[in-house]
């Protein structure tokens, strides 16, 4: 079928352009329609220098020079306005990813109470290994004992007073020292995060570096903190993933099961909803229902947390939530917490689909609530899967019109699978580094965004990658256009330079390894930390850099402030909100350099954007005598 140019422009991905025909003939609207309402945006947000810190505003600073005024009432410039914005998105950010691991170490404590209404230890080894990382004594004692200890001191990162963060500690000596000597090491994850609404409050700090240090102390507590709690408390709960097979875009949706789409962030829900669609009783109900079977997929993070550890199907990634619905095909979304769009209650109204919350932090107009309790998951998660089932009646099939494009990926690739897959030890890598087969590493990650063409930062930037013969590493939303086109199969390697195909095809591995959700960013410090560490030097120093094409969430400035922060030149698809001061973006593209070993660039064409990468890739080998 042929689509209009308005319809094309949208996205590279043809599940889109047939959904979006589709919701035009239903007329119903989506993000991209509301996006196009908005426009034009306000320039003053969009140059970071609208100010609603206090009620003698809002306060918004000229861009020109010559007319309008160019302090807030209280006296704030345009660098101060700007430099406050951009750490508050930050502390929103880390508050966001670590309130996630908050709850992952409550999950945890609560199954080694025995309370865990169906969780259970999965991964023993990784719990000893972090039990050793915090002293944690495993000598004769069960896993539960173990585990009761461990959710202790996780728990206790979060209300930290002095620091430091266990897992910070896993950065090379060099970094934490560089932390250290700018004032920068966190000392507990909330008191970062409360800190930056102290000082961004009207009178406090007014000085723009100092802000922006703060913020970074901030985002570090997020990546090597929250984030990191998020991600190995999950493994220890529901098993580090592993080199696993299976399908990704809106093709997964089947016409003769009941369709569950699981859409948020944290895999407490989405790991229960798993297990309860697998209830025989609840197959059997289905099967009286007239449906052949109960079909869950993941949308977004929840999504990457079940498709890396039980192959569960990815439907699609941020903008396809909406799309996801109108195939008239789903009897329940059912979401947590983050990127859910407050506009599914209305989409979910003209179809038969239940919209189920079911965090207390998250409620929506047009939702069914139904809480989720950890103590009692097993339970909550059979009835919401019960009510999805008995909803498959009341689907109207003439209505559903599901995309054939589904792609078939391998995903799972954790730290330590990347290290089974070499055999052991990073040396192979290494080696293949060294010699130039492997130019460098980067990590392509990050939301999207209806400014930019959907998916087409993210593919066209990883391909261009990959051509050059670096190793490209991926989460988030950014995995999932990736699949979605094929890239994460190990066939892909045919598209690599000559160096990383040999070594793809050696190994069997994808050219672009699936690493997770977006609090799995840190199983890439990780990673790297662990990199340059056998290397003898820092982050900073290593052929490695970062990439967010399509970004647009809050949690993605904390996510590329810890990036950077950790020692990795970063690159942004769509422009932060920091145009409005010189000082601030000066200091963020140029002066972090001198500081903290790396910055930010903002370079909307992923083609341009692979050549920053790759240049800065080539800078680093050349200073390492590669
Ligand atoms: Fe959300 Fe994590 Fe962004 Fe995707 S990538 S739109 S934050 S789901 Ni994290
Ligand atoms: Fe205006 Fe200053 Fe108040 Fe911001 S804090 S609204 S700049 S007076």
């Amino acid at each position: 079928m042929a689509y209009s140019d308005k319809i094309l422009k949208k996205s590279i991905d043809p599940t889109v352009h047939q959904m979006l025909a589709r919701a035009q003939e239903l007329g119903l609207e989506t993000a991209w329609d509301r996006y196009e309402a908005m426009l034009p945006e306000c320039g003053f947000g969009e140059l970071g220098v609208c100010c609603r810190n206090c009620n003698m505003g809002p306060c918004r600073i000229s861009p020109f020079e010559d007319a309008g005024p160019k302090r807030g009432v209280c006296g704030a410039t345009a660098d101060i306005i700007v430099a406050r914005n951009l750490i508050r998105m930050i502390a929103a950010g880390a508050a966001a990813h670590s309130d996630h691991g908050r709850d992952l170490a409550h999950t945890l404590l609560m199954t080694a109470e025995g309370k865990g209404g169906g969780y259970e230890i999965r991964d023993e080894q990784k719990l000893q290994t972090l039990a050793a990382e915090y002293n944690i004594s495993t000598e004769g004692r069960s896993k539960e004992e173990i585990a009761l200890d461990l959710a202790g001191a996780v728990y206790a990162e979060f209300g930290k007073q002095e620091g430091p963060i266990r897992f910070s500690r896993r950065a090379p000596r060099k970094r934490v020292d560089l932390w250290q000597k700018l004032g920068i090491d966190p000392r507990g994850v909330d008191r970062e995060i409360v800190e930056i609404m102290h000082r961004t409050h009207i009178g406090v700090d007014n000085d723009p570096v100092n802000l922006i240090l703060q913020g970074l102390r901030a985002s570090i507590a997020d990546g090597w903190g929250g984030s990191m709690i998020a991600t190995e408390i999950s493994d220890v709960l529901f098993g580090t993933p592993k080199p696993t097979r299976s399908l990704a875009n809106l093709g997964v949706l089947k016409a003769d099961e009941v369709n569950i789409i699981v859409h948020g962030h944290e895999p407490t829900l989405s790991e229960m909803i798993v297990a309860a669609s697998r209830d025989a009783e609840l197959l059997a109900l289905a099967a009286k229902l007239g449906a052949k079977g109960i079909n869950v997929v993941g949308l977004c993070c929840t999504g990457n947390e079940v498709l890396m550890r039980h192959g569960i199907p990815i439907a699609g990634n941020f903008l396809q939530q909406e799309l996801a619905v109108i195939t008239g095909a789903v009897e329940a979304i059912i979401v947590d917490v983050q990127c859910i769009m407050p506009a599914l209650g209305n989409l979910t109204g003209c179809f038969h689909t239940k919209f189920i919350s079911t965090s207390p932090k998250a409620k929506f107009p047009g939702a069914i609530h139904i809480e989720f309790h950890e103590d009692q998951a097993y339970d909550i998660a059979k009835e919401i899967v019960r009510g999805a089932v008995e909803n498959y009646r009341w689907r109207k099939p003439g209505q559903v019109v599901i995309p054939d494009e589904k792609v078939e990926c391998l995903v799972g690739f954790s730290t330590e699978a990347i290290l089974a897959a070499l055999g052991g030890s990073l040396e192979p890598l290494l080696e293949q580094i060294k010699s130039g087969a492997i130019k460098g590493l980067a990590g392509v990650v990050g939301c999207n965004n209806p400014k930019v063409q959907h998916d087409f930062g993210h593919v066209n930037l990883v391909k261009e990658l990959i051509r050059n013969n670096v190793l490209v590493v991926t989460t988030g939303c950014n995995a999932i256009a990736c699949a979605k086109v094929g890239l994460m199969l190990p066939e892909a390697a045919a598209q690599a330079g000559d160096g990383l195909k040999v070594v793809c095809q050696s190994l069997g591995i994808p050219p672009v390894l699936h690493m997770g959700s977006c609090v799995d960013i840190s199983r890439i410090l990780t990673v790297c930390a662990a990199v340059a560490s056998a290397l003898g030097v820092d982050i900073s120093d290593l052929p490695v850099a970062g990439a967010a094409p399509e970004w647009m969430s809050e949690k993605a400035v904390s996510i590329g402030s810890y990036v950077v922060s950790s020692g990795i030149f970063t690159v942004l698809g769509t422009v932060p909100p920091v145009l409005g001061s010189t000082a601030v973006t000066e200091l963020l593209t140029t002066g972090a350099k001198e500081a903290i070993g790396a910055t930010f660039a903002v370079e909307p064409d992923p083609f341009q954007a692979a050549q920053l990468m790759i240049s800065h890739i080539e800078d680093k080998r050349a200073a390492l005598g590669l």
